[in-house]
């Protein structure tokens, strides 16, 4: 062995010659990259000179080295890697939108400051002529709203100055991420004319151009011919403005579901036949939905005067902000937002969770409202959409909220001058239908409450056994027959798929405000006076509490004779209130409950005893209910006066 090899191959001094190994490969490494650098400086320059052989060898010895590289300690800082974006996501610029960016996808023209209900002022219309005088009952019989004013009132009026909050006022928009774009849908079945068009040019003298993507006017079928070919006629210069028509009258629900599936824009935005729209309304809405794409988002939903067109503007203070509600009739009802919960928000720009949502004016993700089940397809018409969708937003993992800094003007009517093709018990039927598919055994409350629900529940023949339908060759077939309520196992497979909470979940974290009254009341139904033969009645519909109760004949129906003996001994009539029955010295009241759950306690006014003599006993008075006199009232107990017995009937 020579001394070199020897040297060299030799256990001796291993660690220098493995140092120096190392520098003599780093030198290398450092030549081959400096020739690719000079190469691609070429390349650049446009100098390139011929490489052929030589490119085509320093290409394979530069990926053996890139192969052994990563072994070695990094000597250089490479180049940033340019972010590459495959799904094509927009590219958004840091900072806020400048009101430049945001404006508005029309101009107004310019308005005459004294025309009538300019800027959104009252118009009274009085001292009519015989002429307009039928004409305006002609239009408030139809629209059950005083269109007579509406059309003397500009397409193009502005509605004043902005008067929200200074904070929603100078609120200013993230560029990252994107504002997304919207589809604005809406929906008429004969609309008056000034009301709907109002409604589309107010859109488009309020929504910012670039997030304006398109206006979809849905008709639900209407017969008044000026809804036809003038409409398309006057929406045709406008070329974001589409016009599609339901040929038969399915109703604002089915509408909406066409809308919907023609729309382009990132998200829908729903709006009524007859509303304007106040400054910033939209770019608030979609700006929680860049922020939450979970959110439906609703404005704050001011009046439009039904007779005066009077706009309300906004308070700059803020004031009085209202949220959605439901009653265990599953009735729609607003309440003023606890003042907890309105602790929570720092100022007007921050949401309102609320509990259910009115459901006419909203916006949400398009890809949520498909993925969350857009509508219920089965429902009909109109009724109970809203409170569906509020139960299956908030179970299935979404918010609903108001956004007090985008506001919208709505006529509010006092009845709906639409007729109901099949009947006011489609709304029934869709209440049916959500409560079977979101209310577990809360179902049982409005069933209760809503006898015409519990007997179409009852009624649908499947509740019985499917039978064996003769088929296939002497095979048999297990068939169902139809329900009342129609199929609900594509809903009850959603709710499923989309791994949504219960009823109870939502009760405890989204309404624990709410009054559960007993899942199973010690008796429920009408309560007869044996002497006097009638029932004990809550009165007209506007006993809100404090009022007393009256004896009326029996109807059964449930309603004003509706009561209930609770697991607490009180007896009360709680559809849309919760209200007890109170004793007192001079008068028996019915008044609103001392025990509303969490810490409360029950009034000993307000607990009873059902005695076997079919006396009803205050704990308080020691004394008794009798139906003797206009209203019920305390006496000495006496088990053979029949005006002290009563018969508590249960509701079958
Ligand atoms: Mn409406």
């Amino acid at each position: 062995m020579t001394n070199f090899k020897r040297l060299v191959l030799g256990k001796r001094f291993l660690h220098w010659k493995l140092g120096a190994a190392t520098l003599i490969f780093m030198g290398f490494v450092f030549l081959i990259q400096k020739e690719v650098v000079d190469r691609e400086m070429d390349d650049l320059t446009g100098h390139g000179g011929s490489h052929g052989r030589k490119k085509k060898m320093l290409d394979m010895v530069m990926d053996a080295v890139n192969n052994l590289k990563d072994s070695v300690p990094k000597m250089q800082i490479n180049a940033p890697e340019k972010p590459q974006d495959p799904d094509g996501k927009k590219h958004c610029l840091p900072g806020y939108y400048t009101a430049a960016e945001l404006k508005p996808f029309l101009v107004r023209p310019p308005l005459d400051p004294h025309a009538p209900g300019a800027s959104g002022k009252a118009f009274k219309v009085d001292n009519l002529g015989p002429e307009e005088q039928k004409e305006k009952e002609e239009g408030d019989k139809k629209h059950c709203f005083n269109a007579f004013a509406s059309d003397r009132i500009s397409l193009h009026r502005d509605l004043g100055p902005d008067t929200r909050p200074p904070e929603c006022i100078e609120q200013k928009f993230k560029r990252c991420p994107p504002l997304p774009t919207t589809s604005i849908i809406i929906v008429f079945h004969n609309e008056a004319w000034s009301t709907l068009l109002r409604t589309v040019h107010s859109v488009m003298y309020t929504s910012p151009a670039i997030l304006l993507k398109e206006i979809i006017m849905v008709d639900d079928a209407s017969t008044d011919e000026y809804l036809k070919d003038k409409l398309d006629e006057y929406v045709k210069p406008f070329q974001i403005v589409k016009v599609v028509r339901q040929k038969e009258r399915k109703g604002l629900i089915s509408a909406r579901l066409l809308g919907a599936s023609v729309a382009t824009g990132d998200t829908l935005t729903f709006l009524d036949a007859h509303c304007e729209c106040y400054y910033g309304w939209l770019e608030t809405l979609l700006a929680r939905v860049a922020e939450n794409y979970t959110a439906v988002v609703s404005p704050d939903i001011v009046a439009i005067n039904l007779d005066t067109f009077e706009f309300a503007s906004p308070s700059p203070y803020g004031n009085n902000r209202n949220r959605g509600n439901f009653d265990w009739a599953l009735g729609f009802g607003w309440e003023t937002v606890p003042s907890l919960e309105n602790k929570k928000r720092k100022d007007e720009t921050y949401p309102i969770k609320t509990p259910t949502f009115a459901g006419g004016l909203f916006s949400i993700s398009k890809d949520y409202f498909q993925h969350i089940g857009s509508y219920d397809e089965e429902m009909e018409i109109w009724g109970g959409e809203n409170i569906e969708m509020s139960f299956r937003v908030w179970q299935c993992g979404g918010q609903l909220e108001i956004l007090p800094c985008s506001v919208v003007g709505h006529v509010f009517r006092s009845k709906s001058p639409h007729t109901f093709p099949k009947g006011t018990q489609v709304i029934i039927r869709n209440q049916v239908r959500l409560a079977e598919v979101w209310m577990d055994d809360y179902k049982e409350i409005f069933y209760r409450r809503n006898r015409e629900a519990a007997n179409i529940f009852h009624q649908s023949p499947s509740t019985t056994a499917p039978y064996d339908y003769p088929c296939c060759r002497g095979g048999f077939l297990k068939m169902e027959l139809p329900k009342a309520y129609g199929d609900i196992s594509k809903r009850s497979s959603l709710r499923e798929n989309l791994q949504c909470k219960n009823f109870s979940w939502y009760l405890e974290n989204i309404y624990p405000e709410m009054y559960v009254p007993d899942l199973n009341p010690l008796i429920y139904g009408d309560i007869q006076n044996v002497g006097k033969k009638w029932c004990l009645d809550a009165g007209s519909d506007n006993n809100h509490g404090g009022k007393p109760p009256i004896l009326y004949d029996c109807h059964r129906l449930g309603g004003n004779q509706y009561f209930e003996y609770t697991l607490r001994h009180e007896i009360r009539h709680n559809i849309q209130k919760e209200l007890c029955l109170r004793a007192g010295k001079e008068q028996v009241l019915l008044s609103k409950c001392n025990y509303k759950g969490g810490g409360t306690t029950v009034l000993s006014e307000e607990k009873w005893e059902l005695q076997k003599d079919q006396l009803i006993f205050s704990v308080a008075y020691s004394m008794c209910l009798t139906g003797n006199g206009p209203n019920p009232h305390l006496v000495p107990c006496n088990p053979s006066d029949p005006f002290q017995q009563w018969i508590f009937r249960q509701s079958t």
